[in-house]
């Protein structure tokens, strides 16, 4: 890609592609925002965009990456760190380069030392991320000391590997150079992101040192935050739509995604923050019944049809939310069997809100890959579903939807479909893997082998013997009858 590479022409690009009307010259990078991926280019980048447009001010991104290559980031520097996001959906598209990164730092270009000095600095108020949930580090609501990065970061505090192991070395260097407080913002589809970073972050300084554990309580605050917007992971589909938007110009460091976007942050910041309200965030004092509806009826329904869909057929959700029968089960899983769960926000309508979801899920310009979604299932299971399923057993109500995604998921890490095989992405893909050769045509023993999994399944679960016998049908179901069969007899 790198040979290929021309930057962007300004002068030819087409008027209707937007550009930022703010002054770009000005921006400092007040918030550094590591993992600059799909999710991050198009959410968390485009609200401080749109706030930059609306209030003029200097508060500009530095993005950080800690794996792979630098690549994009010195051609995104090559485009003057502008890039372009299209919105589309049936009605229609909209284009528009963002402006609000003014700095790029690749820890294989730059050196981890230049990244931590850069979070030292005095004028960086907010460390935002997008890590994904394995990011964390953190297992049963404790940082995972098992974790060899975390293990290698312990040791190796001047030269981390990992967002957590950074952050620390990081806040150590404020510390030590007596430079003020700082915010330290999640902004990955977990529950109570900001309390499982802060309970990272201070295990981890702990560790190092008990006095800095101490510091960080009086200095950092850690807001959670509800993320929300469906980006798909570019395809050369979505670059080819980039390149005809831009009139014939390509940008690697493009993405597309849908129009819809929201973002609830918790008011908590130690030394200020952008004027995100005026892109249309809502900064609120609890964001805990944000989140948790979100990642249970989005991301848990995702879920249920990223396994099943998947295993049945079906490309992409929008092929999903195109068949009646998986339309209608996805929103039962919703509205039946997570809207009972969930403390709702006030003002919100959980039938509507599901509905304006499957909505959201037809968008066919999207093609948001079942496969894709279905990636780090260990990570996702607990907070999409098994929570819930913990609160129906309680309750005896029914989840049987919850349950055959367990047994739905169970099928998919198997990594065939009929007579295709696919790749299983996962951190835990070789225990899964070992699981599915040892015991693969072993019925009872690869159930109760991933039920072990005390990462995955809380204990409290495994010992409920109405959940286990219920996995285990799921499991044969999905096994026996096609995920589309399974789906469909959930109907009756
Ligand atoms: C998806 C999410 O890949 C996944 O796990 O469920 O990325 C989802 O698209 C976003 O959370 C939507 O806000």
């Amino acid at each position: 890609m790198g040979t290929e590479f021309k930057a962007l022409d300004l002068n030819t690009l087409p008027s209707s592609v937007e550009r930022p009307a703010y002054d770009r010259s000005k921006l400092k990078a007040r918030v550094a925002h590591i993992g600059f991926g799909a999710f991050a280019r198009a959410h968390i980048a485009m609200h401080l965009h749109e706030t930059l447009v609306a209030s003029g001010d200097d508060w500009g991104m530095r993005v950080i990456e800690l794996f792979g290559t630098p690549d994009l980031f010195n051609m995104l520097d090559e485009n003057q760190r502008l890039y372009t996001l299209v919105e589309t959906s049936d009605e229609g598209k909209s284009t528009r380069l963002l402006g609000a990164v003014c700095e790029t730092q690749h820890v294989a270009r730059d050196g981890i030392q230049a990244i931590i000095d850069g979070l030292a600095e005095e004028d960086l108020k907010v460390i935002s991320m997008t890590i994904t949930e394995k990011g964390y580090c953190v297992k049963n609501e404790h940082l995972d000391t098992d974790n060899p990065m975390i293990q290698h970061d312990l040791e190796n505090l001047n030269t981390p590997k990992t967002a957590i192991g950074l952050i620390v070395a990081a806040l150590a260097k404020r510390r030590e150079l007596g430079i003020g407080a700082v915010t330290v913002m999640s902004c990955d589809n977990l529950p109570h992101n900001g309390h499982l970073t802060s309970i990272a972050v201070q295990e981890f300084a702990a560790k190092v040192d008990p006095d800095l554990a101490t510091w960080v309580k009086e200095n950092v605050s850690f807001p959670s935050t509800m993320v929300d917007r469906i980006v798909p992971a570019l395809t050369d589909e979505s670059r080819d739509i980039v390149r005809a938007e831009l009139g014939g110009q390509a940008d690697p460091n493009c993405i597309v995604c849908e129009p819809f976007r929201q973002w609830v942050i918790e008011d908590n910041f130690k030394v200020g923050r952008p004027k995100w309200e005026l892109a249309g965030a809502q900064l609120v004092a609890d964001v805990e019944p944000f989140e948790e509806m979100k990642l249970r009826t989005l991301n848990g329904s995702h879920s249920f049809l990223a396994y099943l869909g998947f295993l049945a057929g079906k490309e992409t959700i929008a092929d999903c939310a195109a068949d009646p029968v998986f339309y209608a089960e996805a929103r039962k899983l919703m509205v039946d069997e997570q809207r009972p769960t969930l403390n709702v926000p006030g003002d919100v309508d959980l039938v509507a809100y599901a509905d304006m979801l499957l909505k959201r899920y037809s968008n066919s310009q999207l093609k948001h890959r079942t496969w894709q979604i279905a990636a780090d299932g260990t990570q996702k299971m607990p907070q999409r579903w098994l929570n819930s399923v913990r609160y129906h057993l309680q309750h005896g109500t029914d989840h049987r939807h919850l349950i055959l995604g367990i047994g739905g998921w169970m099928n998919y890490i198997k990594g065939k479909r009929g007579e295709e095989t696919f790749e299983v992405v996962d951190p835990m893909k070789d225990v899964l893997a070992e699981i599915v050769s040892k015991y693969g045509d072993d019925r009872e023993a690869y159930v109760n082998a991933l039920l072990a999994l005390d990462a995955v399944f809380p204990a409290d679960l495994v010992a409920n013997e109405q959940f286990t016998q219920s996995v285990h049908a799921a499991y044969a179901e999905v096994a026996d009858k096609g995920a589309g069969q399974a789906v469909a007899d959930l109907a009756n």
